[in-house]
């Protein structure tokens, strides 16, 4: 076992997930001030600080991603935010990529951006304590997207990016985010992200990545959000272990989805049920930022000064997310 793979495994082992923190400053505004609580840099770390002190963090959470402002925080107590991280036995990470672009020849889509220095980021994060590391490509669905161009050159960029993680011997998480905005059906969905993550693989494997030590983030297999056909959770989990098994190699240990814009409960019910129906041995968990924080910033945000009602919210979702991560997750117990 390497390390690379002990590290990946420590952080999705267990019922264990991902906590996506790594909101950028711009879009952390977006989400406090959608709950009327100013976005400034106290109180984006005094909400971060107040989840990651919870009890969850022991029991659920494996690994923490980070944005650039809150890795160089320190907390209100004296700790900075890795060491309480890493005090609770969860694995620090960080968001390397810095945005997605406009793709030059196809300006509907977007190009991630990032790798210029990334070399020199990679080892000062290292020294703040970070052992993973998070890239998100984006892809937008419609009758002619995502197009060769928008799959071939994030692919490209997400290999260069885990190679040079795996370099500095961090973990990289590789996010391809096929988004579910559109009217298109689960079978769409299941095509084009198919296609997505095959890509992604045959440039890592030219890249020579190890990918015995790399995290998929992927999305689940659903119809687009403004879709008439709906499917069924349960179908929901069939199509998106269908697409996993056949786009992703053996070596790779596991896979934490991203939410997506499904609601806390969906993200929940669906990841359950890929659980109680995967027959493939990758370990299949959580990497929600929406899909976690979402009640607990509704509860903060009613008084900032109540830690403890913030801590259980966020405790119980947590909770939720890593039984659902062992497929035994109900909704008896969601509301018990
Ligand atoms: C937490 O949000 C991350 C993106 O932030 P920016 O757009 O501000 O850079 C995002 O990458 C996130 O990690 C994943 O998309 C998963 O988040 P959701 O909310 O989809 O589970």
């Amino acid at each position: 076992m390497t390390e690379l793979n002990k590290i990946a495994l420590k952080i999705i082992s267990n019922g264990k997930g991902i906590l996506a923190a790594d909101e950028s400053n711009g879009t952390m505004t977006k989400r406090l001030e959608a709950v009327g609580v100013p976005s400034t840099a106290e109180n984006r770390l005094l909400f971060r600080e107040s989840i990651m002190s919870s009890q969850s963090m022991k029991e659920c959470i494996g690994g923490v991603i980070l944005y650039d402002e809150t890795i160089n925080q320190t907390t209100s107590f004296g700790k900075s935010i890795p060491d309480l991280i890493s005090s609770s036995g969860a694995v620090p990470g960080i968001k390397v990529d810095v945005g997605a672009k406009d793709l030059a020849n196809s300006s509907e889509e977007k190009i991630t951006e990032g790798l210029d220095g990334l070399r020199e980021r990679l080892k000062k994060y290292y020294s703040l304590g970070a052992r993973f590391t998070k890239w998100r490509g984006v892809y937008i669905i419609s009758e002619k997207y995502p197009s060769k161009l928008a799959i071939n050159c994030n692919a490209h960029a997400l290999a260069r990016y885990s190679a040079l993680v795996q370099e500095s011997k961090m973990v990289p998480i590789v996010e391809p985010e096929v988004l579910m905005a559109g009217d298109h059906s689960a079978d769409i969905c299941l095509k084009k992200t198919s296609e997505v993550i095959k890509k992604c693989f045959d440039e890592l494997i030219l890249h020579k990545v190890d990918l015995s030590g790399i995290i998929l983030k992927p999305n689940m297999i659903l119809a687009g959000s403004h879709s008439k056909n709906k499917i069924s959770n349960e179908e929901v989990s069939q199509k998106t272990l269908q697409c996993l098994k056949n786009s992703v190699p053996n070596e790779v240990p596991g896979i934490a989805f991203l939410s997506g814009g499904q609601s806390e409960i969906e993200a929940t019910e669906n990841l359950n049920l890929i659980n109680k129906n995967n027959k493939t041995n990758f370990i299949m968990t959580y990497s929600y930022g929406r899909a976690l924080q979402q009640s607990a910033l509704k509860m903060w945000s009613k008084n900032i000064k109540d830690i403890e009602a913030t801590q259980n919210t966020f405790n119980h979702r947590a909770k939720m997310c890593t039984l659902a991560a062992q497929g035994k997750w109900s909704h008896a117990l969601e509301n018990k």
